[in-house]
C-alpha cells in the first residue's frame, strides 16, 4: 500500500503585544489560513516574547485571549492546526536555556532587530531583548519545523536558528531539523499610516495602525488622516510616494485588484477618493471577523478549551525534542 506523504511542518507566531493590526492580518494571519490544508501547522500566541518590553499584566492576559479569539475568528481551524499560547508549553523556556549555551555573544550582537529595539526602548535594554532570537530558535526547533513564514525583518533570526541547530547537530548528531524561511506567494508589507516608511506596528501610536477590532468610524478616520504627499497624483512609487503607495497596496491586497488596474482606475481622482475606497474595503473585510470575534469572546469556556487542547498537543511534540536534547547533552533522566 502506498504510504501517505508526510506533510512539511510550519511554525509561526504572533505577539499579543497589542491588538493584531491590518498589517498582521495581510502579512501573516491571512496566509496562515491558506497554509492549513497543505502543511502540518502550529500557530502560537507568542506571549513569552512580549515581555522584552514591559507589559501591563491584566492587559497581557486580555490580549493573549483576544489574539487567540482573532485567530479563530479569521477561520483558523483548531482541529487541523495546533493553536496554543507559548507560555502554556514550558518546554519553550527550557529549550531557550539549553540553546543559549550553544550561541555566541557575537552572533547575538549582530542582530539588527536588537540594535533597533534597544534604541527604541533605551530605558529597558534587558537581556531578554538580546537573547530573543534564542527563544525564537527554540520555538522553531522544538517542533522540528521545516518552514517558518516570516517577514523579511525576521530572516536574520531564521538564519541564526539554522546556525544554532547546525552547531548542536555537529556535536550530538541529527537532533534538529534545519528550518527554512518561507515567503508565501500572497503577502503584503503594510506600512504605518503616519510614517509610511516604517512598518505598521500594533504597539505604535494609535493613529498609525488599523487594529483588526477598530470600529468602522475609527477605520475611516484613521485612513482620512493617513499621511500622503502634496502632489495630488495617484501613482505606485514606494520610494517617492510611500503614503499613497501604501494605500494602493493595502487596497490591492484586500480586493485582489492589481496595482496597475488601481492606478488606472484612480487616475485623475483625488487622495480622498482613494482613502475612502481603502477604508470601505477594510471595513468590509474586518466586519465578519469582528462579528465572529464577539461571539467567541462570549464563550470563554470554548476559548480555554482550545488553548488547553492546543497546549497539550504542542507540549507532546515539544517534550519529545526537549528530552532528546537533554539526553544528548548528558542530563540524567528524572
Ligand atoms: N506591518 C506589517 N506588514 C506585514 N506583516 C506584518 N507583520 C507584523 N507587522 C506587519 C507580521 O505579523 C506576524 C506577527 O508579528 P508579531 O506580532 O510577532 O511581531 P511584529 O512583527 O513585531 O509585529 P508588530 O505588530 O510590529 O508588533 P510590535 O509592535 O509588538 O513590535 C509576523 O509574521 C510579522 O512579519
Amino acid at each position: 500500500m502506498e504510504q501517505p506523504v508526510k506533510k512539511q511542518r510550519i511554525l509561526s507566531g504572533i505577539q499579543p503585544s497589542g491588538t493584531p493590526t491590518l498589517g498582521n492580518y495581510l502579512g501573516a494571519i491571512r496566509n496562515w489560513k491558506l497554509l492549513e490544508d497543505q502543511y502540518d501547522c502550529l500557530y502560537m500566541v507568542a506571549d513569552l516574547h512580549t515581555i522584552t518590553v514591559r507589559q501591563e499584566p491584566s492587559l497581557l492576559r486580555a490580549r493573549s485571549l483576544q489574539t487567540m479569539a482573532l485567530l479563530l475568528a479569521v477561520g483558523l481551524d483548531p482541529e487541523k492546526s495546533i493553536l496554543f499560547l507559548q507560555s502554556h508549553v514550558p518546554q519553550h523556556s527550557q529549550m531557550s536555556w539549553l540553546l543559549s549555551c550553544y550561541t555566541y555573544m557575537g552572533e547575538m550582537s549582530r542582530m539588527t532587530q536588537f540594535k533597533d529595539k534597544s534604541r527604541r526602548h533605551a530605558e529597558n535594554v534587558n537581556c531578554g531583548l538580546f537573547t530573543y532570537p534564542i527563544l525564537m530558535a527554540g520555538d522553531i526547533l522544538l517542533y522540528q519545523a521545516n518552514l517558518v513564514p516570516v517577514g523579511n525583518d525576521q530572516t536574520q533570526h531564521v538564519e541564526i536558528c539554522r546556525d544554532i541547530a547546525a552547531r548542536f547537530n555537529s556535536v550530538y548528531g541529527n537532533v534538529f531539523t534545519l528550518p527554512e524561511g518561507y515567503n508565501p506567494k500572497v503577502g503584503a508589507r503594510v506600512m504605518s499610516l503616519q510614517e509610511p516608511t516604517r512598518k505598521m506596528s500594533k504597539s505604535d501610536a494609535e493613529d498609525s495602525f488599523i487594529s483588526m477590532l477598530d470600529t468602522p468610524d475609527a477605520i475611516r478616520r484613521k485612513f482620512r488622516r493617513a499621511v500622503t504627499d502634496s502632489e495630488a497624483r495617484i501613482a505606485f512609487d514606494p520610494a517617492n510616494k510611500p503614503g499613497v503607495s501604501n494605500l494602493l497596496s493595502i487596497l490591492s491586497a484586500l480586493t485582489d485588484e492589481s496595482l496597475d488596474s488601481l492606478v488606472e482606475r484612480f487616475g485623475g481622482k483625488g487622495y480622498g477618493d482613494l482613502k475612502s475606497a481603502v477604508a470601505e474595503a477594510t471595513v468590509e473585510t474586518l466586519a465578519p471577523f469582528q462579528q465572529e470575534f464577539n461571539r467567541l469572546m462570549a464563550d470563554k469556556a470554548y476559548l480555554q478549551s482550545v488553548c488547553r487542547t492546543g497546549a497539550e498537543r504542542a507540549g507532546r511534540l515539544a517534550e519529545r525534542t526537549l528530552s532528546k536534547c537533554m539526553k544528548k547533552i548528558g542530563f540524567l533522566a528524572p
